[in-house]
């Protein structure tokens, strides 16, 4: 097992996280707020004591007010709490706006909430850390709004590294101080531990990465189970988990059924033709392109079979070049007569309109 822990893991990963999102929000658009303990709710002596604090600002959170906290509890708390009520659409708007910054740095995007993601840098030449300080100054520039980050090479330590230096820090963790990041990380802080894992940690006398590190994988498991294993990898700084791209949809398509079986070659052509319109009104309204178009033909037999073409560069939304490309497809596997039920056309290599503006052949 030795030699590959001496493996380096390479990549290169950012975690960010805006500072108490909603509340920085509303001080941001309301000076009056700036000063006071902020909760984002309804006041509870305004609307029968129900509902519950989305969020609080720094200030408020002095006094014990924290995120899912009943605004009946939070105003005993903090008795001058001002409250708030959360305006989600101004927030998506403004997570559209990071989001759109995140993919100046990288396509490969995983995010995790409207004010949170995963950014894996490895492919850019930068260094991650020069990357974090532009993208904290990008999103400042843009949003007026300040966010944590944590840099490292896999995704437990950037997010503990966000959560290090909060709010308005980076953090950097590199594979020298990784370690013993972990062995003095207390047990609660670990990826996955909840309440029970922290009881039971408790009564094992567990209490920090040092004190989990010296516990046996075989032991973990009795503990455990298959989390054991998650522990006794977190506990060495290590986690292969990969920033998992959720940017982008994996393929766009429509199929249609015939309740009676096509036979005419023109039928075929004017079903492709209707089916390539749709799937491109649905890629221009979302702004997609792609590389692959695969058609799906099954006939009254019920034999299935798709076929794809893979350009180097995305297909034109043209409906009429689609359609001829679906033939060319169709003739091949239907040289002869046929009895066709149901028709596809789906376009997967899925890439942002924005990232493939120019053509390979646009540049000469
Ligand atoms: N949120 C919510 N209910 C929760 C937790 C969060 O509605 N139980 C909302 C409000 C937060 C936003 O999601 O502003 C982002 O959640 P975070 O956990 O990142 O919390 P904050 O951004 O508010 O604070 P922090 O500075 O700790 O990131
Ligand atoms: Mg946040």
């Amino acid at each position: 097992m030795s030699e590959f822990l001496q493996a380096k893991d390479h990549r290169r990963i950012l975690h960010v996280d805006i500072d108490a999102f909603y509340a920085q929000v509303e001080m941001r658009d309301n000076p009056k707020l700036r000063q006071v303990p902020l909760g984002i709710g309804r006041d509870p002596d305004q609307h029968h004591g129900h509902g519950v604090i989305a969020t609080a600002n720094y200030i408020a959170r002095q006094s014990g007010v924290h995120s899912a906290m009943g605004a009946i509890e939070a105003k005993k708390a903090c008795p001058n709490l001002v409250f708030v009520a959360p305006d989600f659409d101004k927030y998506r708007t403004i997570s559209a706006q990071i989001h759109a910054i995140f993919h100046e740095f990288t396509d490969m995007i995983e995010p995790v909430a409207l004010d949170e993601a995963y950014l894996d840098v490895s492919a850019n030449k930068m260094a991650a850390p020069t990357l974090a300080a532009q993208l904290r100054h990008r999103i400042w520039e843009e949003t007026h709004l300040t966010c944590s980050v944590g840099v490292s090479y896999n995704k437990v330590l950037a997010k503990l590294g966000s959560e290090h230096h909060k709010p308005n820090g980076v953090t950097v963790i590199p594979h020298e101080l990784a370690q013993d990041f972990m062995l003095k990380l207390p047990i609660r802080k670990f990826r996955g531990v909840g309440q029970k894992t922290l009881e039971k940690f408790e009564k094992l006398g567990v209490k920090d990465g040092r004190d989990l590190f010296a516990m046996s994988l075989d032991d973990l498991r009795v503990h455990f189970g298959s989390f054991g294993d998650v522990l006794y990898w977190q506990a060495r700084a290590t986690h292969f988990s990969p920033v998992k791209d959720r940017s982008v949809r994996q393929s766009v398509g429509k199929e249609s059924t015939f309740e009676f079986a096509l036979h005419d070659r023109a039928q075929i052509e004017a079903a492709f033709k209707d089916l390539a319109e749709k799937v491109v009104a649905n890629m221009t309204k979302r702004k997609l392109l792609g590389r692959t178009l695969t058609v799906k033909i099954r006939d009254d037999q019920f034999k299935t079979q798709t076929k794809g073409i893979t350009q180097p560069t995305t297909f034109d939304l043209d409906p009429a070049f689609m359609a001829r490309q679906a033939m060319l497809i169709f003739d091949e596997l239907y040289p002869d007569g046929f009895s066709i039920r149901l028709l596809g056309i789906t376009f997967s290599n899925i890439v942002e309109q924005k990232y493939e503006a120019v053509s390979l052949f646009d540049r000469f």
